[in-house]
């Protein structure tokens, strides 16, 4: 477009004023996130805030580079489920990626018990994150002298109760779990591009989840879940050195495995194992234990979610309404 001079010359003022009045408005404007809860309380560094004002900087290496590491946690009937074993990754992450966390593991679990009282319920979702904290814009951590802690108490269904009952569809996407000679998958980084960029891929499949294989082309899980399957009443699952996180709630289906006397076989195996298995499921914090009745395509065993599979459901839901961590005294 041809400007004159004289709009040239007045554009700075206008221009200034509207950025200098319209800033505020235009970010408080912006869709806002929501825990689900009333007057959610977030912690950041041993302050709580309310949702509008729980905010890091920009200059932060979370931010700036995905520098930083993380962890789902849910907690049901008042207790915190498997807390112990999600401290022990996240201090494993850390000490992994060269992340001093600024407190103890007992300051984090009252940290962490306390911002749930704070947020008055008794079933909920926890994102603990630990960024690098604040630095120049430089990659250099050495920069960062001030690692930040945020913990965020949210309500949380991740799928529809329909998934639970019918099965889920996931489809194989192309990119890869990443190599462990580049970033390590073992570490719940805030780095998560990779999976983003797959979850994006199975969207646009129209699949609930996409399935991810590692550089020799075994499957490795899903973007957020680890994956199970069931052939001739055994179980087997990835190995980590496969790509697969050592999910938590992988961990419990081994024990629930361990009382019903199935055993369970980690060994690599290819999407035609998946095709021809007799049951599939997905593991995860969020989604729990959820039935995969589809692949690529192919229906898994006759399309149903899996008499063994149910009943390793029930058995979860039991233990995580009566097993944990007491919030509340
Ligand atoms: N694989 C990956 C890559 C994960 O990030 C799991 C498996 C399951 O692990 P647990 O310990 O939760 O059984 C995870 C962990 C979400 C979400 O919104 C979930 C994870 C990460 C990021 C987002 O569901 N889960």
């Amino acid at each position: 477009m041809k400007t004159t001079d004289a709009t040239v010359l007045e554009e700075p003022k206008a221009r200034r004023r509207a950025t200098e009045e319209t800033i505020e408005p235009a970010i408080e404007s912006r869709p806002r996130p929501s825990t689900g809860v009333r007057e959610a309380k977030i912690y950041i560094d041993g302050k709580f805030y309310s949702e509008a004002n729980a905010k890091v900087s920009v200059f932060d290496h979370g931010l700036l580079y995905g520098d930083g590491i993380f962890e789902g946690i849910r907690f049901y009937n008042g207790r915190v489920f498997r807390l112990e074993q999600h401290l022990e990754r996240l201090w494993n992450s850390a000490r992994s990626i060269c992340l001093d966390i600024p407190m103890t593991r007992q300051e984090m679990t009252e940290a962490l018990l306390e911002t749930i009282r704070q947020n008055h319920l008794r079933d909920g979702y926890i994102r603990l994150v630990v960024t690098r904290g604040v630095g120049n814009l430089g990659l250099n951590p050495e920069q960062c002298k001030n690692p930040s802690v945020i913990i965020i108490v949210a309500t949380i269904a991740l799928y529809h109760e329909d998934f639970y009952r019918k099965g889920l569809s996931i489809v194989t996407v192309a990119t890869r779990r990443s190599n462990p000679a580049s970033l390590n998958p073992a570490v719940k980084s805030l780095n998560y591009l990779n999976n983003v960029m797959a979850r994006i891929e199975g969207n646009l499949a129209s699949a609930d989840e996409a399935l991810m294989l590692n550089d020799a082309g075994n499957v490795a899980e899903c973007t957020a879940d680890n994956i199970f399957i069931i052939k001739h009443g055994q179980i087997f699952t990835p190995p980590i050195t496969a790509g697969a996180l050592q999910g938590i709630t992988r961990s419990v289906v081994f024990d629930i495995a361990g009382e019903f006397d199935i055993k369970v076989i980690e060994a690599d195996f290819t999407r035609h194992d998946i095709f021809v298995a007799d049951e599939c499921f997905l593991t995860g914090t969020a989604a729990e234990i959820v039935p995969v009745v589809k692949a690529d395509g192919r229906l898994i065993g006759d399309g149903k979610p899996g008499p063994i599979t149910m009943r390793i459901v029930a058995r979860f839901r039991d233990m995580t309404h009566n097993t944990g961590t007491p919030i509340f005294d």
